[in-house]
């Protein structure tokens, strides 16, 4: 079944003339649709490889997009702006397929706004800070235990380390030897997988609904007004800290190259967005623990560590899980995530400053 024969069996307005490839995410097909009467929508593939339950993960979103869509409406916002809308099949399913064909399913398109790559101005990211906070307020009543984890353990720094070591002893493909220097990297700070796990376990850091996948990227950005607009990719939204939310904005947004920039000397960590983000996160971000306050600057090593040792992870083990577009692609991704974490290493001391001199 092709992409157009997929499409008509949603209850888009009009017919599908044409679906071509859209953004840069590493885990969905994304299309983006436009119809003979020129509406346009997002059509995904589902990665059926990972998530393995799309009945559960599309039942999540479908919980999640009806809680923020009724806290927009009561602010008096534009519901189908600033929240994700399924579009439902014919049969009012929030997707379509089955094994054979695959997965798909249909979000609302988000008119005049954007998925930036990198942060061009510092009011974009101050604003995602500010769209992600708010997210996680708007989820603060949410009971946690309607929703399926989707993927467990998912920013579990103990486990995504076990999994490392076992690629590494595995050595699938051969390519242990042309990685030493970063498993080596990776191996000399396994210190730090555990502290958040800990503080979690033990109740001293709160559990709370996140989104967990927090790259500039997954907000729309407008682009007359530079205001946020809304939190897409909602696949990861599960119970977590408030802490991995802020790390991974950090990791991917304080850095002004490319997440797979091959040339290094341009991957910089940038204490000036550090200070943007945490400013918008702090002002949006209702019920902040001390605890969580303290762990900020920490999480965004943490969150870059593991990153980077996923894409390892990866690499070692044959480029399964995140999608590639040339050789090496997952090396010279955690080869910036690495040289991050050196640059934040150094500057922890400045993070700490700017996490305190707000309120
Ligand atoms: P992935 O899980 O693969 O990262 P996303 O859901 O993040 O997939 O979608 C990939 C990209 O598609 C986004 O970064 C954004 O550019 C675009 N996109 C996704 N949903 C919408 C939407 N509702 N409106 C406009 N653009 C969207
Ligand atoms: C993936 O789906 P996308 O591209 O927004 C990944 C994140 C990683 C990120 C690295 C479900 O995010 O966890 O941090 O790539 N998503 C999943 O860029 O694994
Ligand atoms: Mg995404």
């Amino acid at each position: 079944m092709d992409l157009f024969e997929v499409s008509a069996k949603f209850k888009i307005n009009g017919r599908a003339v044409s679906i071509t490839p859209y953004g840069e995410g590493h885990i969905n097909e994304t299309y983006l649709l436009v119809t003979d009467k020129g509406f346009k929508y997002i059509l995904q593939k589902i990665n059926h490889r990972l998530f393995k339950d799309v009945e559960k993960l599309m039942r999540n979103i479908e919980l999640v997009t009806a809680h923020v869509a009724e806290k927009v409406r009561q602010k008096g916002g534009d519901v189908s702006r600033e929240v994700l809308t399924i579009v439902r099949t014919d049969e009012d399913k929030t997707y379509y397929g089955d094994d054979e064909t695959g997965y798909f399913r249909v979000y609302i398109y988000i008119y005049n706004a954007t998925a930036h790559q990198v942060v061009k101005k510092s009011e974009h990211f101050y604003q995602s800070a500010y769209a992600f906070g708010t997210f996680q307020n708007q989820l603060a009543d949410f009971d946690a235990r309607r929703l399926h984890e989707i993927i467990p353990n998912f920013h579990n720094t103990v486990v995504r380390f076990e999994n490392f070591k076992r690629a590494v002893e595995a050595d699938r493909m051969g390519r242990l030897r042309l990685v030493r220097r970063e498993v080596d990297f990776v191996l000399e700070r396994e210190g730090y997988c555990g502290r958040i796990v800990k503080l979690l376990e033990c109740g001293q850091m709160p559990l709370k609904v996140t989104h967990n996948d927090t790259k500039l990227n997954n907000v729309m950005i407008d682009d007359a007004t530079d205001k946020a607009v809304a939190v897409i990719d909602l696949d990861t939204v599960m119970p977590g800290s408030s802490c991995y939310d802020f790390g991974d904005s950090i990791r991917f947004g304080c850095n002004p190259a490319a997440e797979d920039e091959v040339d290094l000397s341009k991957v910089n960590f940038r204490l000036d967005l550090f200070k943007a983000y945490t400013e918008g996160y702090l002002a949006a971000l209702k019920n902040i623990s001390e605890t969580e306050k303290e762990y900020l600057p920490f999480s965004a090593i943490l969150m870059t560590y593991e990153c980077g040792m996923r894409f390892l992870t990866d690499y070692l083990e044959g480029d399964t899980y995140f999608r590639i577009k040339r050789q090496n692609h997952n090396l010279d991704r955690a080869r910036t995530q690495f040289k991050l974490v050196s640059d934040m290493e150094k500057a922890l001391g400045q993070m700490n400053e700017i996490v305190y001199s707000f309120k």
